[in-house]
């Protein structure tokens, strides 16, 4: 009994767990927002982060000069703002990740785009980034994820949350290691 309360704890705890890594917030060109003047690569701040479903996307612009469209991936590579999915148009516009792939934004003012105006947010699926990182993984406690695969030789109720912690990173394992203090 007393260990099923322990799992359930332990399952909860994962999920803040989870919930906290996950609620990034990226604002778009950093400092410099979502503009044309001094030419920021959107391409390369896009590089730099690690986008999940969760995250939110902030631009940030002045509205009298520019505008957000999500597109597809045929009008990001030519600049077609003529048809886009939403558009956005507050000065300050956040947008929640909800799904993985890749997002297109473009600025929808004649020029801006062709101008550099334009992001990709490309969320990668997280089991498929954590399989690309293995150093990242907290190997010492966690079970190799194949592990999860094949039927367990013991019955350990806490196993399969071990394995899929890996893919939580820090925030997980630190959680782990506090619980089994606490217990
Ligand atoms: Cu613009």
């Amino acid at each position: 009994m007393e260990l099923v309360e322990r799992c359930i704890v332990f399952l909860m705890m994962t999920m803040v767990a989870v919930q906290v890594s996950n609620a990034a917030v990226h604002k778009v060109g950093d400092s410099s927002g979502w503009t044309i003047i001094g030419s920021v690569d959107y391409k390369k701040w896009s590089a730099t982060k690690n986008f999940q479903i969760g995250d939110t996307i902030v631009f940030e612009y002045n509205a009298q000069f520019h505008n957000v469209m999500r597109v597809t991936h045929a009008m990001y590579k030519s600049c077609n703002g003529s048809s886009p999915l939403t558009t956005f148009t507050t000065g300050k516009d956040s947008i929640k990740i909800t799904n993985y792939g890749h997002h297109f934004f473009l600025c929808g003012v004649p020029g801006h785009c062709q101008a550099g105006q334009k992001v990709d947010i490309n969320v990668l699926n997280v089991s498929a980034a954590a399989a690309a990182t293995p150093t990242k993984s907290p190997s010492a406690l966690a079970s190799p994820v194949p592990v999860a695969n094949t039927p367990a030789p013991s019955p350990n109720n806490a196993s399969p949350l071990i394995v899929a912690k890996g893919a939580f990173g820090f925030v997980g394992l630190a959680m782990t290691v506090f619980s089994s203090f606490y217990f």
